[in-house]
């Protein structure tokens, strides 16, 4: 509840400034000595303001410093990020776009968003008369529901690559018995599938159901799928039915601006993303849309894309609120990373990072889902193993591993995932090279054989509960993770983490 110092109405010149009464309004009254504490309490460091947030923060820290990070859609964003994250900007309301704002005072937050929009323009290499783009977006899943709103009337058809094929829950996901994304309750989305044998895409399929459920819009995007896309299929089967191709490059939008991997811009209609994965920004989320001639009719005459103001519109008013601002400002300083030759650098060793480390776990006999990858992750198939992606993440979990469990193509039941995902981008920042992956491998291996030894002293059938209590209760299985730990925080602790120094 806020606390309003209306007026001073009394003030009592007492020598005892405990007794003093500064300020009294609606009965409620504020001694002086509360006053100077709460002022006091404005300009206090988090250390010793909140020693219980911060504890938990340090902790954190420890974590990410001691531990690997593998999740493939995280990774450590730079302290200049952080420092923009961290600053006044948070302190803004802008409700609106630059020059048309509904607050007094926004001036450096005008400029602030017309630099961001400008660099993320630039970063993909765009021409501003054929595109344009929208900073505000809170993050990657408010961004795409912002584009299904815009441009696909209510319960209009969206395709997207299901999400135990690798898709994105914002994609449409729904099961047999519940519609679990928003996308799915409030648009039909029919959604398209991996080749179950391969892996691969099956473009083939989704063409001929597309032709079948004539989809509004088409989403070439994956959250693990380590192939690159046929953007120039997609676009294709898109245009077969007069559907928007949308891609959602979050996963890959750093690979992207460093022109490691193929463009989804060349073919697409709206590109979104999220800031904070491979792009190593701050989480937020950005909408690319084409302005300009969408094509031409039989008769010669041009029609125009209209997407610029129904996707301004779906984000503010339709949506969101006030920007972040903190946020654009740390999504500008990523964005001007991002065209810097470090980042090319930086990109080019996470592909490298990523091949060692997948050609390691070949060597050890694992299966990777479509035999390799062209980006920054890979799924493991632990099928081969008898093993699954539950159990191992609960035991490189337990040995300081962070990475998820992931349905491999083929899976009978989503609820016992067989796969692991795996991703070089976090690692890749705080500077292990190929070699390091390696061993990173290594590590992966001690968990996962550990994981089978495990089961192997229950019950075919036993239920993940009760491997867990092995895990967690057995003196020789704790001493294996204990060793298989310390050798991986050892290793990790070397190397430095980017951020700000102490938290
Ligand atoms: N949660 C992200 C991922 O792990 O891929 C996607 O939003």
């Amino acid at each position: 509840m806020e606390t309003h110092v209306t007026s001073r109405c009394r003030v009592i010149g007492c020598s005892d400034t405990r007794e003093t009464i500064m300020s009294c309004t609606n009965g409620h009254t504020i001694s002086k000595e509360t006053w100077d504490s709460h002022n006091a309490m404005m300009l206090e460091p988090l250390a010793t303001n909140d020693s219980e947030v911060f504890n938990i923060i340090k902790k954190e820290k420890h974590r990410q410093k001691y531990g690997l990070e593998l999740i493939a859609s995280e990774n450590f964003t730079s302290r200049a990020v952080l420092e923009a994250l961290g600053s006044c900007m948070n302190n803004k309301y802008s409700e609106g776009y630059p020059g048309l704002r509904y607050y007094g005072g926004t001036e450096h937050v005008d400029e602030l968003e017309r630099l961001c929009q400008k660099r993320a323009l630039e970063a993909y290499g765009l021409d501003s008369e054929k595109w344009g783009v929208n900073v505000q977006p809170y993050s990657g899943s408010p961004a795409n529901f912002a584009v299904y709103t815009a441009v696909v009337e209510p319960h209009g058809r969206i395709m997207g690559l299901d999400l135990p094929d690798g898709g994105h829950l914002t994609h449409g996901f729904m099961t047999e018995k519940k519609k679990i994304s928003a996308t799915s309750i409030f648009f039909e989305s029919m959604p398209y599938k991996v080749n179950q044998e391969t892996g691969y895409i099956d473009y083939d399929r989704l063409q001929e159901n597309a032709r079948l459920f004539h989809p509004r819009l088409i989403i070439a995007g994956t959250s693990c799928h380590s192939r690159n896309l046929d953007y120039a299929r997609l676009r294709k089967i898109a245009d077969e039915n007069g559907a928007y191709l949308m891609s959602d490059m979050a996963h890959i939008s750093g690979l992207v601006a460093a022109g490691v991997v193929p463009s989804p811009f060349e073919h697409s209609d709206i590109v979104s993303t999220t800031t904070h994965k491979t792009l190593r920004g701050c989480r937020a989320g950005v909408i690319f849309y084409r302005k300009g001639v969408r094509s031409v009719d039989a008769k010669g005459k041009e029609i125009l894309y209209n997407l610029e103001s129904p996707i301004n519109q779906a984000v503010f008013p339709g949506l969101q609120g006030g920007p972040h601002n903190h946020a654009i400002a740390g999504v500008a300083v990523a964005l001007k990373q991002a065209m810097s030759p470090e980042f090319k650098a930086y990109q080019i060793q996470v592909l490298a990072n990523c091949k060692a480390m997948s050609n390691a776990l070949v060597s050890y006999g694992y299966n990777i889902v479509t035999g390799g990858s062209d980006n920054h992750l890979i799924l493991l198939d632990l099928r081969n193993k008898g093993s699954d992606g539950g159990r191992a993440e609960k035991v490189l979990e337990a040995c300081a591993i962070a990475c998820n469990k992931n349905t491999c193509p083929g899976d009978k039941s989503a609820l016992r995932p067989s796969g692991l995902r795996f991703g070089s981008p976090a690692l890749t920042s705080r500077g292990l090279v190929e070699e390091d992956f390696r061993k990173v491998a290594e590590f992966l291996h001690k968990g996962i054989e550990l994981t089978v030894e495990i089961q192997r002293s229950l019950d075919p059938k036993a239920p993940l509960k009760e491997f867990k209590e092995a895990l967690a209760q057995q003196v020789k299985f704790q001493q294996r993770v204990a060793e298989i730990k310390a050798e991986v925080e050892a290793f990790a602790g070397r190397f430095p983490m980017p951020g700000v120094p102490e938290l």
